[in-house]
């Protein structure tokens, strides 16, 4: 059986026609639902972070997958901000949802594009039927998005996002992460 890992202790009811939010300590490729969302990069071929992890413990499924898009619609790759969707591979997850987030940069604002990362995959979970969907803090790792910002971004882009998806669920890897987005949580 998988294990829900850590305790929902954040919680935010939907509005009409928005997910509701829940926070958790945890790995991403842990998470029963129905899509997981994973902080790739422009080439869909896999990298480090949590994108390794999905890749690793999804198995070649997805990799193949991934080249496939390369062959066909997405041949210059996925642009930053934009988000396609494979198979799970051996997830329990059935779809991965990739994304592509921008990387800091202390002299242009990129917030724009970190916010349409959390819309466009939404807008994809939508056209799955997915109804749980779990995000992990885009760009907040190697691409060094301070986590502060990029929780509230996340939380104020889902909260405000019209889609069928019933339950978002934030998967925080570390303590730092997860004070972030409860401190972005309890700002709503
Ligand atoms: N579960 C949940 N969160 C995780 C996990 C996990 N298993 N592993 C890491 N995190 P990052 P980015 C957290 O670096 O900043 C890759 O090479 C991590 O602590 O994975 O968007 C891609 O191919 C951090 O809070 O993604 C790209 O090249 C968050 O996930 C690049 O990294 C995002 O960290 C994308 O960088």
């Amino acid at each position: 059986m998988p294990v829900l890992e850590g305790r929902a202790r954040h919680l935010l009811a939907g509005r009409p026609n928005t997910a509701a939010i829940v926070l958790l300590r945890g790995d991403i490729t842990e998470q029963w639902v129905d899509a997981i969302v994973n902080a790739a990069n422009s080439s869909l071929l896999g990298g480090g972070g949590v994108d390794g992890a999905i890749h690793r413990a999804g198995g070649p499924e997805i990799l193949a997958a991934c080249r496939d898009l390369r062959a066909s619609h997405y041949g210059k790759g996925l642009a930053v901000g934009q988000a396609v969707a494979t198979t799970g591979g051996k997830l329990y997850a059935r779809s991965v949802i990739h994304t592509v987030g921008p990387v800091w940069s202390d002299s242009e604002d990129r917030s724009a594009l970190l916010a349409s990362c959390y819309r466009e995959s939404l807008r994809v979970a939508d056209t799955l039927d997915a109804r749980t969907v779990a995000f992990p803090a885009i760009s907040t790792g190697i691409y060094r998005w301070p986590i502060d910002d990029g929780a509230r971004i996340a939380i104020e882009t889902v909260r405000t996002t019209k889609t069928s998806v019933r339950e978002v669920r934030f998967i925080l890897f570390d303590d730092r992460a997860y004070a972030a987005f409860a401190a972005a949580v309890s700002a709503e």
